[in-house]
């Protein structure tokens, strides 16, 4: 019996299809199938066949891929895609030596952010969103998580929201909200964050009914939020019904990572600081530590978080951009993938893990994302690289030669005039 598809890949070089009952975990990351010489059936936008034999499969149309490497489209679980205004004018700063957190506590960072969001509208924020999301999915990345955050009230978080819903409706790329209205305390607060986090914790009803997030996160870090006040506040978050992430030990180690375990917070992300305990505590509660090397690299700090003991403890770790405009100004999670094979000395099989299986697990979509399975959705990248080795190899540039979203061919390699 034959197989009628609507797009038919043949002659792929290497197919990772990333199949996985649930998260890879320590030296299971390791685990990577190969299928050389694949075949790959998409119908109505699943993927439809996988194979290594295409003679029972017709098919409207044939993308004859030479060779290349095939994998899932890419899963980047940390973002705050939506923002007004840029930060360039703080680069020069930091090269005289002002610390990130310095530049916060000086009303800059984070809160120049806020200022140029608070005044920008919501096609404004909508426009420049997606101009960042197209990039991205130029880059293989199909799905998303998009954090508020610069808001700090209640108009400009549910603005933020909202835009991001609209995206999620609207763009072709899949976008899982979180609510980051604790990422800093505004200017009217300082003398009191904890009345601060009431006012955002009051916002979560409406968040809730109106489906704006599925996360709650918060900012740990000095001069910002502190262990006791995130716990209290990511506690009522989830007894509010929502799944927990938290920013934890990215610049200080105050030991957000443990309190987050504790919680049974699906990811503790940036963990730069990690205790031993912190990073005991990943491996035994499975919160997935969603490491963002991109950051490190950015902020010019020599110490990066401990993959490797992470891994070899037993940790589910995943990579992401942290794409922002102050600490990560990058779309690119190839890039990343670079930075986590010299910086993290992950292995390109980890690292495949890492931005595929392990980056939907941790924003609750790894039954539908970060895999190549019959019936699942077809979001594929075709690579210009000869196997997955090249890609963490070959760095700052992008490998990209197709895109499929949903079936659908959604962006393709730059083409040069002649
Ligand atoms: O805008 O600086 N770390 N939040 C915590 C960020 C980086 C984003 C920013
Ligand atoms: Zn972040």
């Amino acid at each position: 019996m034959t197989l009628h598809v609507d797009l038919l890949l043949t002659n792929i070089g290497q197919l990772l299809p990333m199949r996985s009952d649930g998260p890879r975990s320590g030296k299971a990351m390791q685990e990577l199938v190969v299928i050389e010489g694949a075949v790959l059936g998409i119908k109505a936008g699943e993927i439809a066949y996988i194979g290594t034999d295409d003679s029972e499969v017709t098919a409207d149309t044939i993308i004859d891929c030479e060779g290349k490497l095939v994998t899932p489209g890419l899963v980047d679980p940390h973002t705050h895609v939506v923002f007004g205004g840029s930060r360039e004018h703080e680069m020069a700063l930091k090269q005289q030596g002002v610390p990130y957190l310095e530049i916060l506590a000086r009303g800059g960072g984070i809160l120049s952010t806020v200022q140029a969001t608070r005044n920008a509208t919501m096609e404004e924020l909508y426009e420049k969103a997606s101009f960042h999301l197209d990039r991205m999915m130029t880059y293989g990345t199909t799905t998303v998580e998009a954090k508020s955050g610069y808001g700090l009230d209640r108009e400009t978080e549910l603005k933020q929201l909202k835009v991001a819903k609209e995206l999620q409706e609207n763009h072709q790329i899949d976008l899982v909200s979180t609510f980051l209205g604790a990422h800093a305390i505004p200017q009217t607060h300082k003398e009191n964050p904890e009345q601060f986090l009431e006012e955002m914790l009051a916002l979560l009803t409406e968040i809730k009914e109106q489906q704006l997030a599925e996360f709650v996160d918060i900012f740990t870090e000095t001069g910002v939020f502190t262990v006791d006040q995130s716990r209290e506040y990511l506690r009522k978050a989830k007894e509010k019904g929502f799944r927990l992430k938290i920013h934890a030990d990215e610049i200080d180690p105050l030991g957000g990572t443990e309190m987050a375990a504790a919680l049974g917070a699906t990811s503790a992300d940036h963990l730069v600081g990690a205790s031993d305990e912190g990073i005991r505590m990943l491996a035994e509660t499975g919160t997935i530590a969603v490491l963002l090397p991109g950051t490190t690299f950015y902020l010019g700090k020599s110490s990066f978080a401990r993959a490797r003991e992470m891994i070899e403890q037993g940790v589910t770790v995943a990579l992401a951009t942290d794409f922002n405009p102050g600490s990560s100004p990058t779309e690119n999670l190839q890039l990343i993938m670079s930075i986590a094979a010299l910086q993290l000395k992950m292995s390109p099989e980890e690292i495949w893990n890492a931005v595929t299986v392990n980056a939907a697990y941790a924003i609750g979509r790894g039954e539908e994302a970060g895999q190549l399975e019959i019936g699942r959705k077809a979001d594929v990248v075709i690579w210009d690289a000869p196997n997955y080795l090249y890609i963490p190899y070959h760095y700052g540039v992008n490998h990209v030669n197709k895109v499929i979203k949903n079936g659908k061919l959604v962006a393709e390699r730059m083409g040069i005039r002649d």
